[in-house]
């Protein structure tokens, strides 16, 4: 069992978690994360989408808007870049006490996908932004009503993030057409921001010379401990590390049972801010002792890394912790807001240990 408490889940987080579902945590044995098994987070419905008819616009403070076809953008230059992607509200129902309600996430609200797409710099350069550019709002098309405002989902970078060479208009990832719940025909991919920037099913690119007001830019994703505040916006991901719980799990529970000896822990960490300079672990409130680095797909997808535990009998918890090249850590404990963003407190990991760990179980 992960420790924590989230006491009274209700039916609609419920149906929340039902519709939007993690990554099992066994599954960060894999560098790219096998399609199906990466999380997922629809804020409305997956809109129906004919990609014959479906068309890109680009817009706003540009000197030559543009309609693009998905052929089009096909036919421009690609790059295949792995990225890890985190859902800012990962940790959430872990927090204490419990803010406002939303998709209650443990640890798991990741995964890491191969994405092939075009790169945007060179469009936006193509149609001449205009100086006074100030952000690029991307616009999907599903719709729905959210804090009471009727609103298509869109999300908004600043001007300088858009012209990165790293950020995809993508329509495949794993080297397969984009399935509907990830944002058939197009998304926008821009490494190391968390989730709510990948905006799917995107249908037009507007370039605006004033800051976006958006709900989802200027309500929502914002650090506020009141809901009178306007708060920080969230925007890239914290460090993280998160292992593959080792041995087997009771089922209800998912407290994980293994017999004593040498247990070779693994698991992955990732940043937005810089590469993973250092991995930890912990046993039972102890040192933090380092784990070693391992593969690192590219320098926007996690970094593997391993643990030699010599697991004695009886109960034990085990947590990870990552930092990064930029000096961000992972903290002890989370920084409380009220919409439970950016949790990135380390993973606790429940453990019997015994010949027959089973019988540890309370009854
Ligand atoms: N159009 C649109 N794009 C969206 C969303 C959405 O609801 N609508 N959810 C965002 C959020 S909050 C996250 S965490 C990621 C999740 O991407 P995935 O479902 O492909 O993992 O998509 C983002 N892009
Ligand atoms: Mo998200």
């Amino acid at each position: 069992m992960e420790a924590g408490t989230a006491s009274g889940i209700t039916l609609e987080e419920l149906g929340l978690a039902a519709r939007n579902h993690a990554m099992p945590l066994e599954a960060l044995r894999h560098a790219v994360t096998p399609l199906g098994l990466h999380y997922l987070l629809i804020h409305f419905d997956i809109p129906a989408v004919d990609a014959a008819e479906w068309r890109l616009t680009l817009g706003g403070r540009v000197e030559r808007p543009r309609e693009l076809t998905l052929a089009e953008l096909q036919a421009l230059p690609q790059r295949t870049l792995p990225v890890t992607f985190e859902c800012a509200g990962n940790g959430r129902a872990l927090l204490e006490p419990r803010g406002s309600l939303s998709q209650p996430w443990l640890n798991e609200a990741v995964g890491t996908g191969e994405w092939t797409g075009t790169p945007l710099a060179p469009l936006l350069e193509e149609a001449g932004v205009a100086s006074d550019a100030i952000d690029v709002v991307f616009t999907g098309l599903d719709r729905g009503a959210q804090g009471g405002v009727m609103q298509d989902y869109a999300r908004a970078v600043p001007i300088s993030e858009a012209l990165r060479e790293d950020v995809l208009l993508v329509w495949a990832i794993n080297g397969q057409p984009l399935p509907p719940q990830h944002g058939h025909p197009l998304r926008v991919v821009v490494p190391g921001w968390y989730g709510m920037t990948q905006v799917k099913w995107l249908c037009a690119i507007t370039v605006l010379a004033e800051p976006f007001r958006g709900w989802q830019q200027e309500v929502s994703y914002r650090m506020r401990q009141a809901e009178e505040e306007q708060g920080e916006p969230v925007s890239r991901m914290r460090p993280r590390a998160l292992m593959v719980p080792p041995g087997v799990p009771d089922f209800f529970t998912r407290t994980r049972l293994l017999e004593p000896g040498m247990c070779l822990i693994e698991g992955r960490a990732w940043s937005g801010h810089g590469p993973i300079e250092r991995v930890e672990v912990s046993v039972d409130g102890g040192d933090w002792r380092p784990a070693e680095l391992g593969e690192h797909l590219s320098p926007y997808a996690w970094c593997g890394w391993s643990f030699e535990w010599q697991a004695e009998p009886g109960a034990h918890e085990l947590r990870c912790r990552a930092s990064d090249a930029a000096g961000q850590a992972q903290p002890e404990e989370p920084e409380w807001n009220l919409d439970g963003f950016c949790n990135n407190a380390p993973q606790r990991v429940a453990v019997l240990v015994g010949e027959q760990p089973e019988l540890l179980l309370p009854s």
